[in-house]
């Protein structure tokens, strides 16, 4: 039923568009970010012949920013789309929006709140699929499942394939990548990223890592791309071969950087690089090395003295007892001035005041200490 009233709900967004309609897109800063929001593009195209006006990133995660609410009524924007982006969590600030806009918003990370109105249409993960872990249906699949039930998409596919390969959605979307990669003449290979499909991953995942990030690029990148061809030459590859040795050279010395509690299951790495690497580098390590330990990335304060952490606990996305690295940041962050939490429950990110450092990692060692034997 959830279900039905859905898609129903998605299609009368995309019916009520028009040529008239100024449309904002806005997209996560991730692959699956980007994917997700260049289908919205194509399949505005395909089946609506409208291109979108404008397209915004934005780096902090809750919801609208005063600036870009300005900046859209500036535009005289009518329609917002979010993907990707646990927008639902400020419900104040998506009434600011509703009283210049519509907004649709789909996305896949944790359910807030029921934002649904008049003006707004909310898609989060379990309307679609009520059984699976919301972190298993990465935005872009979400995407394009929804413009399937308006149109035949299928020359997407592989765009749908991207976000479902750097969200780690493989276990669960293997079939329809595979049937991608076959009609591509892409041999499997248990190491996806050995693959021309997931070098293609990687290449656009250099963009959000690089300082200041390109961003703009990679949707460019994406968005013309005619195949996996012409992201793997484009000049994004020079890029990412740099992040990619920075993030190797953190995984291969990990050691040097870690802090390890073995009796908590847990460990801290702190690292100090020049490109934003914190979230590929604890995806390598926790899927590689440490599947079954909660692996916590950070760095050093930034010049707001804000320090930036990466959770992951590959077990949470299996177990239901297993610790969610988003209730854990949740926990550690709660009422510490300026900080945030939030993701999913196998990967989340916080940030938190220099100051507050310790009392963070405290509550951090206090929660695995909880959670004991029973947590992983
Ligand atoms: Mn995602």
């Amino acid at each position: 039923m959830a279900k039905k009233q859905a898609i129903s709900r998605f299609k009368k967004f995309i019916n009520l568009i028009s040529e008239k309609d100024v449309i904002a897109v806005m997209p996560d800063i991730d692959v699956d970010g980007i994917s997700s929001g260049v289908l919205v593009y194509k399949c505005l195209e395909k089946i609506k012949k409208i291109t979108p006006q404008i397209l915004q990133f934005q780096h902090t995660r809750s919801c609208f920013t005063e600036e870009t609410l300005e900046y859209f009524k500036e535009r005289k924007v009518t329609k917002i789309i979010v993907t990707d982006q646990a927008f639902d969590q400020i419900p104040e600030q998506i009434k600011d929006a509703e009283k210049f806009a519509d907004i649709l918003i789909v996305d896949h990370h944790e359910f807030y709140h029921n934002v649904n109105s008049k003006k707004t249409t909310l898609i989060k993960a379990p309307m679609l699929k009520p059984k699976e872990e919301g972190s298993q249906y990465c935005a872009a699949k979400m995407i394009y499942d929804l413009f399937s039930e308006i149109q035949d998409i299928s020359e997407f596919k592989w765009i749908a394939s991207l976000g479902i390969i750097a969200d780690n959605n493989l276990q669960t979307f293997k079939s329809f990548v595979r049937q991608e990669m076959k009609k591509q003449g892409i041999k499997w290979q248990n190491d996806i990223f050995k693959t021309k499909i997931g070098r293609a991953v990687s290449i656009l995942s250099a963009a959000d890592a690089a300082n200041p990030p390109k961003l703009q690029l990679a949707f460019e990148t994406l968005y013309t791309a005619e195949n996996l061809d012409e992201i793997i030459n484009s000049k994004l590859n020079k890029l990412s071969k740099k992040v990619e040795d920075e993030i190797n050279f953190y995984y291969k010395n990990y050691e040097k950087f870690t802090e390890d509690f073995p009796d908590l299951n847990i460990m801290f790495v702190e690292i100090n690089s020049r490109f934003r690497i914190k979230s590929p580098l604890v995806n390598k390590l926790s899927i590689r090395k440490f599947p079954k330990k909660v692996v916590l990335v950070f760095s050093p304060a930034n010049q707001y003295g804000d320090i930036k952490i990466s959770a992951r606990n590959q077990e949470a996305g299996k177990s239901k007892r297993a610790v969610k690295v988003s209730k854990l940041l949740e926990y550690a962050t709660k009422g510490l001035e300026g900080s945030a939490a939030g993701g999913h429950a196998p990967a989340a990110g916080a940030t938190v005041k220099k100051q507050d450092w310790l009392k963070f990692k405290q509550r951090v060692l206090l929660y695995m200490e909880k959670a004991g034997k029973n947590g992983i």
